[in-house]
Parts: structure tokens; C-alpha cells; sequence
């Protein structure tokens, strides 16, 4: 999705100014100056210290607890896929909010950004999903005035971290709160927070130029690693969706991060490298060029996987409701797949989103079957949770995003 942030930015802006607040806007939170009053009919529910949201008043008793396990039985597995399946090993959402305001850096916490919701956390953790991607800016981290390898901005990394924290702590909490005790989540469950640095605009951008330095990437990244290497669940995401940039320039990068963050001693994390042309599985064995080069991708620890996106619309962008058919997913997904196993790597769809309809639910759940059946890809990404996406179509934060009430029974859980 490459088109929402900046009007998404700009409908917050309005909602801060206006004297009563509509359904989804923001209510409060710490550094939060608007109105605090929800339109009639919503509620302000805190979600977090940052943001508060007006939430329709007939969903806010139990935002964590709707669409529980019991969605499952009615969506079984056996019905939407057949065959041998290997079951994913990762499996949850992006987790959109740190990476909004992308025109103002460093930007307002609260106002520019945020950072994802506990409560959207233990959401998904109680369905049994396991893995949260994190989205965050690299300007915000690491000051345009100190450069990719200066010191890093210590609140920003400090909200990071604290999410970071939240999620991969959540295997312990499973087992302390009865919330989360459902069958479907064995205490320590979390596989990962994927920490994914998407860019302004043109991803692969640092402060508007082309990051073409290998070394000094692979410094910010050996200086990012050392910060987490303590925690086996975290996931490194190196870059999200570089474009506009050949396939062997975006190959050099990869592997020098590779390289980067083995060497800050982070050994025992999964790392993920992503390609060019928005890393994209449709076009990962032609027009991208990135079949060509990433075979050769080296990790001396070998827990590496290729991240691909995909999206089921006419262009791939993930930017209409309308799926192209319902064999689309498959088939987008199936010369990735093949040249996974003939290059004996693993993948992981960093990406995947689509309408409530039924064409995009039978295409999304044709692509998820595909992968299972597969056996090569470790995991999936549904596009997207985060507090701020309001009315998108493909929000799936709860309690009703507008993925929730189909995508989430009917195209994710069969596949838990
Ligand atoms: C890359 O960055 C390093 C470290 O800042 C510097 O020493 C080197 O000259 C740079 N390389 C190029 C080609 O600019
Ligand atoms: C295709 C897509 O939706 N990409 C998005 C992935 O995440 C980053 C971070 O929010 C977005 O900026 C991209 O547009």
C-alpha cells in the first residue's frame, strides 16, 4: 500500500481540530492537543497511553475477546484446502502506526505516529496468531543530522523497544492470563516482532537520497541488531520494498545487513531479505531480475528467508477491494514458489491483503493453501492491523476493522 499514508495523515489532522470526534478518530493520548469528545453513538477507549479512539459504544465491552476460537469451527481447515499442508511457522499481521506521518520527521507522537496497540496484540495472540510486523521510520530513529551511522534517536527506539518487548513477551503472559489459554495458543507462542524500516517514500531511501553505501548500511543495521540480540523472537525485516533500484545494487544491501547484523552478535534470529520492485512474488522470477541474483544470498548462521509481498488487485498494489479472479493468489504466488525449491530457500510473504468479498476470500485462501502445500514458505503477513486506519478496506485491527468480520474466520484462521 503505497498511496494512504499522507491523506490518512491529513484526515488527523482535521479530526484533532474539529470539536467532536467521528467513529475511529482519535480521542487522546499523551501528547494528543484535539478534542476528546466522540460524536454520539461512539466512545473515547483508551488503547494504549498514546491513543485513544472513538469507538462505536456497542463494541467497546470487550474489544479483545470477539471473534474468539469460535470462529474457527465454523471455517474448518479441511474445507478450504485439501492435501498435505505443512502448517506456517510464522503467522499474524502487520502492525501499522510508527511508520505514519512519513512528511514530518521526526514528527509528533500521538500525532504524526504511533505505536501499535497492546490490545490489537492480544487480539490476534488470543486467535492464535504469533508473528507482528513493526513498521517503523528510519529518519525517526537514526536523525538525518547524525546520519546512518550516527547514534539513534533514544525515545523512538525506546517506544520500539517497548513493543518489541510486548509481543515477544506475550508467551509468558499466555500462561499467567486465562485470556489467553485457549488451545490454540501454548505458552510461549510468540514467534516474532518482524522490526521492518519502511522509508518516506522510495523505499531503500535514507533522508531523500538512494541509500547506496553498503557499508555504512551495514552499520546501521549491525547498530540496530545489537540492540535486540538478547531476544531470539525478534525478527529483522533488513528493508521494506525497495523499487527503482536493480536487483543486484539491492542484493549488495541485503547481504552486507546480513553480514551487519551477524556481526553485533545477533546470531539466533530469523533475518529477512526482501528484493526489488516492492519485492513482489509475481514478478520475483521476471521483470524484476531478482530470481537472477538472490540465490547467491549468504548467511553464516542460515536462518534467512526471502520476504515476498503480494496483493490480489489488477496492479498488485493492494489498493482496490477488487480481486482480479478467484484463482489469483495461487497463481501469483506459484514461479515464486518454484524457484524457492529449486534454490533450496525458504520464503515468507511479508504481505498479503485483499477485499471482503467472496472472489478476494477464495483468492487469498487459494494462495495461503498453495503456500501450506508448498511446504517452503515459513510464514504470512496479513496487511494490515494498526489504530489509526480507520474505514480501510483492509484493516484488520480489532474490534472492527473491516477485515475482521470475513477475512479473519473465513481466509486467515483456517490456516492457524
Ligand atoms: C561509505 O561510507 C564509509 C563510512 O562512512 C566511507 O568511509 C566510504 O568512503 C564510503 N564509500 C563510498 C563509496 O562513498
Ligand atoms: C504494499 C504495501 O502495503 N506496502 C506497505 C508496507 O508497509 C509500509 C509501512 O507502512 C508501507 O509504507 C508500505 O506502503
Amino acid at each position: 500500500m503505497k498511496f494512504l499514508l499522507i491523506s490518512l495523515a491529513t484526515t488527523l489532522a482535521f479530526s484533532s481540530s474539529v470539536l467532536s470526534v467521528a467513529v475511529w478518530g482519535q480521542c487522546g493520548g499523551i501528547g494528543f492537543t484535539g478534542s476528546t469528545v466522540c460524536d454520539a453513538g461512539t466512545t473515547c477507549i483508551e488503547l494504549n497511553a498514546y491513543y485513544s479512539q472513538c469507538q462505536p459504544s456497542t463494541a467497546t465491552s470487550a474489544p479483545n475477546t470477539i471473534q474468539s476460537s469460535t470462529t474457527t469451527s465454523t471455517a474448518p481447515s479441511s474445507s478450504v484446502c485439501s492435501g498435505t499442508r505443512t502448517k506456517f511457522e510464522f503467522f499474524g499481521v502487520n502492525e501499522s502506526g510508527a511508520e505514519f506521518g512519513n512528511t514530518n520527521i521526526p514528527g509528533v507522537l500521538g500525532t504524526d505516529y504511533t505505536w501499535p496497540s497492546p490490545s490489537s496484540i492480544d487480539f490476534f495472540v488470543g486467535n492464535g496468531f504469533n508473528t507482528f510486523r513493526i513498521p517503523f521510520l528510519m529518519e525517526r530513529l537514526s536523525p538525518p543530522a547524525q546520519g546512518l551511522t550516527g547514534s539513534f534517536d533514544a525515545t523512538y527506539l525506546s517506544g520500539l523497544k517497548t513493543i518489541v518487548s510486548y509481543i515477544t513477551g506475550k508467551g509468558a503472559y499466555a500462561v499467567v492470563d486465562r485470556e489467553y489459554s485457549s488451545p490454540l495458543v501454548p505458552p510461549s507462542y510468540i514467534k516474532g516482532a518482524v522490526l521492518n524500516p519502511p522509508l518516506a517514500h522510495n523505499f531503500m531511501i535514507y533522508n531523500g537520497a538512494t541509500i547506496s553505501n553498503t557499508t555504512q548500511f551495514q552499520t546501521w543495521w549491525t547498530n540496530l541488531a545489537s540492540q535486540f540480540k538478547t531476544d531470539s523472537h525478534v525478527i529483522f525485516d533488513v528493508m521494506n520494498e525497495p523499487h527503482d533500484i536493480p536487483a543486484q545494487t539491492v542484493f549488495n544491501l541485503m547481504q552486507a545487513a546480513v553480514n551487519g547484523i551477524r556481526a553485533s552478535g545477533a546470531t539466533s534470529q530469523l533475518i529477512l531479505v526482501e528484493g526489488t520492485s516492492y519485492t513482489g512474488a509475481w514478478t520475483w522470477t521476471t521483470s524484476s531480475g531478482n530470481s537472477a541474483v538472490f540465490g547467491a544470498i549468504k548467511d553464516p548462521n542460515n536462518n534467512i528467508a526471502i520476504e515476498m509481498h503480494q496483493y490480489l488487485d489488477s496492479d498488485g498494489s493492494g489498493t482496490s477491494a477488487t480481486c482480479v479472479s478467484s484463482d489469483i493468489g495461487a497463481s501469483r504466488l506459484q514461479d515464486a514458489t518454484q524457484w524457492l525449491q529449486a534454490n533450496n530457500l525458504k520464503g515468507f510473504l511479508g504481505e498479503i491483503g485483499a477485499g471482503s468479498n467472496a472472489v478476494c476470500i477464495t483468492a487469498v485462501q487459494g494462495a495461503l493453501c498453495e503456500m501450506q502445500q508448498s511446504g517452503v514458505w515459513l510464514g504470512a503477513l496479513w496487511w494490515a492491523a494498526g489504530p489509526w486506519w480507520g474505514t480501510y478496506f483492509q484493516s484488520i485491527e480489532p474490534p472492527s476493522g473491516a477485515a475482521i468480520a470475513q477475512i479473519l474466520p473465513q481466509a486467515l484462521e483456517p490456516f492457524l
